[in-house]
């Protein structure tokens, strides 16, 4: 096509003008930046021809994204329309949308809504590649799978990809209050300006859902689940619709947080009672209400009897009561309803670990077919490493959903770089053996483990709490945006592997020099493992500060409940640390099935990374590299810093291999990141030797302040905190 030629050639012409090298790169086009990616050499681009159909919203989209990746024009620039290329030689579609896709007559089945193809063929002697689906929104996800083998250099000329989604929800989880306050977000405000929608529709909510779509995530809870029922008044609908229709094209659906407690509160009923006739009524009418605005709309997330959030059990009826009734109300529109199961009580003297379970498994089987129960990832609470949450497995009734954090609460907010694919792919990986061994979570969540019951037809989703704010780059750090890329990277297929989606990452956001690539892939796969070393290894776990969760509190007792401290869960004493689950302990461990169970009980046999998660020992207990629980402890903080300042190491060395703009704030991150990583080890060192007495190795730098000095930091306005 001529004007593909045209484009290029202005291009050249304005880059060659302006002189400029690299422009100044502020993060805001995600992995999703045209970058330095050259013009691509394939046969579409040489031939000119890329046909693709434009007959709907979600076509368009799809086709837009291929001149901006084909073409690297964006903007005013870019051409409005791609001409009718007949045999074209990139041919994208459906077969309804594409006459060219349904005389190829492609094995389609299989994929499902949201599955693609995309393979090299031949048509009348020419070679051409074909990205196809059964759905338009397919050809959407396909479009991005082609333009990312595009930019991460793959060779584009034998294709043969067939890929679905493995999970059927795939859902970010935003914290985000009405007044724009992010609950345990570091990356600015809420990007939901609720005040001036519906009327005004910042462009970004459409560069969100783009950056949403490439990755395959399919729906979005745009608010807190500490849930303000102001968010189902009509006003406040009216601005919900907005933003579901500019997501609609990228296949991505809205959801809400629903407060229990909404009928009182802005029905005017007395009760919220999940068994009260009125109360069922309201919620049918709400979502009858809902749906008239927004006919495709997710359904609700809630978050009930949990930190002082209503629920059913203030009625005396059970969490399947609540959902339940919730669910009815939805069930006419196809909507669904993700019920948390982080739920604990200070009123309750058992190891908070053990709650959920305790509350979620009696209900096995109860709850309707459209209701997925939210289980995060591990027991507490997105520490930087924890076992798999035991109700993974436990309740083969019940369609179970992951929550994944991808903002990083607990470990460094955004200024720490710390990635968590890692941690991501420990969990989804890990092995229930529920029903024998490779039951992974990954095939609870997927169902698979349950096919033989369900015939493949459970509910399945994920669900990651992002880490989105205003922020020009969105994520609060550069690096954080590779969190929120592998969430929905996994999302899709829990099998990736981090490594491989860290060096996709990688590629796309800083480009393939070779001498960058590896260095920075390095350095994302072992950061996870310093924040575990920094802050607490060897299976300890909630140490931070309190409210605010910034920095180390390994000191913080007393307040208003026992298990909002740190001494609750580390148990130190002059003789030994850790939490005693075993059977003799809290029993936490038999809630795993029998070998995982057997595992854990066994101090011996029990992983060095979940030692004191699962047991309380001697300082002096010997630990696998010969050194005592407590020189192993010191050793790990230490390792810990030392990883973080190789990192800083490593980054200094791409100065010239990465833009100026970027190159800086990283740095300038990583040096944040190594004092507090500094701090982290000294406070906890300090503390952790006042009640073990034991001295420090030869070498070990005693902390250079004394306990009341870290006891004595306080940071009323750390970010994210709850209000
Ligand atoms: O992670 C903890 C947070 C709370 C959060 C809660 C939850 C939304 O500290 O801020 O509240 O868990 O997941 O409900």
């Amino acid at each position: 096509m001529r004007w593909l030629a045209w484009v290029a050639s202005s291009l050249v012409v304005v880059a060659m003008l302006s002189g400029a090298p690299a422009r100044a790169d502020d993060g805001y086009d995600l992995w999703l930046r045209q970058g330095d990616t050259p013009a691509p050499d394939i046969a579409a681009v040489r031939a000119g021809r890329v046909s693709a159909p434009v007959a709907t919203p979600t076509q368009r989209a799809a086709r837009d994204e291929l001149i901006r990746g084909l073409v690297g024009a964006s903007g005013p620039d870019a051409p409005s329309a791609v001409p009718d290329a007949g045999d074209g030689a990139l041919l994208v579609g459906t077969p309804a949308s594409s006459p060219d896709i349904a005389a190829l007559g492609l094995d389609l089945d299989g994929l499902g809504d949201e599955g693609y193809l995309i393979r090299s063929v031949t048509v009348a002697g020419r070679p051409v590649t074909v990205i196809a689906a059964a759905h338009d929104v397919g050809t959407l996800y396909g479009t991005f799978a082609f333009l990312r083998l595009l930019r991460t250099g793959q060779p584009l000329d034998a294709l043969n990809l067939r890929e679905a989604p493995r999970l059927q929800r795939r859902v970010l989880n935003h914290w985000d209050d009405l007044d724009r306050h992010v609950e345990r977000g570091y990356a600015g405000q809420s990007i939901w300006d609720w005040h001036r929608l519906p009327g005004w529709v910042d462009p970004r909510y459409t560069d969100y859902a783009r950056a949403n779509a490439s990755i395959g995530i399919n729906g979005t809870v745009l608010n807190n689940v500490n849930a303000n029922a102001q968010i189902l008044t009509p006003m406040y609908l009216d601005k919900v619709r907005v933003l579901a229709d500019t997501f609609r094209p990228w296949g991505i659906r809205v959801y809400l947080s629903a407060r229990f407690s909404a009928p009182m509160e802005i029905g005017g009923l007395p009760t919220a009672d999940p068994l009260d006739a009125a109360v069922q009524a309201w919620w049918r009418g709400k979502a009858d209400e809902i749906y008239a605005r927004i006919p495709d709309f997710g359904g609700f997330l809630v978050k009930a009897n949990s930190e002082g959030q209503p629920g059913p059990q203030d009625y005396g009826r059970s969490h399947a009561d609540g959902a339940n009734m919730l669910a009815d109300a939805l069930a006419p529109h196809d909507g669904i309803v993700m019920w948390r199961a982080f739920v604990y009580s200070d009123e309750e003297p058992v190891d908070r670990a053990k709650q959920a379970y305790n509350e979620f498994v009696p209900h096995d089987g109860q709850f309707r077919d459209n209701v997925l129960v939210q289980v995060k990832n591990g027991a507490i609470d997105f520490q930087p490493r924890e076992p798999f949450h035991p109700l993974f497995g436990a309740m083969p009734g019940t369609p179970l959903m992951m929550e994944f954090q991808i903002t990083k609460e607990y470990l460094g907010f955004a200024t720490h770089l710390a990635f968590k694919g890692p941690l991501y792919e420990e969990v989804l990986r890990a092995d229930t053996q529920v029903r024998g061994e490779g039951s992974t979570v990954a095939r609870v969540l997927d169902g698979s483990l349950y096919d033989d019951e369900s015939g493949g037809r459970r509910l399945t989703g994920i669900a990651g709490v992002a880490n989105i704010g205003t922020d020009r780059n969105w994520s609060g750090s550069h690096f954080d945006q590779a969190n929120w890329y592998a969430y929905g990277r996994l999302a899709w297929n829990p099998d990736l592997s981090s490594r491989d989606i860290a060096e996709e990452w990688t590629r796309m956001t800083f480009g393939n020099d070779a001498g960058l690539v590896t260095p920075v892939v390095d350095m994302m796969m072992v950061s996870r493992e310093a924040v575990v070393d920094y802050t607490g290894a060897l299976g300890l776990h909630h140490l931070m500060g309190r409210g605010h969760h910034y920095g180390p509190g390994p000191w913080v007792d007393g307040g208003p409940r026992a298990d909002w401290t740190s001494v609750y869960f580390h148990r130190a004493t002059a003789e030994g640390i850790g939490f005693d689950r075993t059977r003799g302990g809290s029993d936490a461990v038999s809630q795993y099935a029998p070998p995982v169970a057997d595992l854990f009980d066994d101090v011996e046999r029990t992983p060095e990374a979940f030692l004191l998660w699962f047991h309380h020992v001697s300082w002096d207990r010997p630990t696998a590299s010969g050194r005592t629980v407590w020189d192993e402890l010191v050793h790990r903080y230490d390792r810990g810093v030392a990883t973080v300042r190789g990192m800083r190491a490593t980054w200094e060395g791409l100065a010239e291999r990465v833009d100026p703009a970027r190159h800086a704030q990283v740095a300038a991150f990583l040096a944040i990141q190594e004092q507090e990583a500094q701090w982290w080890r000294d406070a906890s060192i300090a503390y952790f030797q006042s009640i073990s007495q034991r001295p420090l190795a030869a070498g070990v730098e005693p902390p250079p302040q004394p306990l009341s000095y870290y006891r004595s930091l306080a940071f009323p306005y750390a970010p994210g905190d709850t209000q």
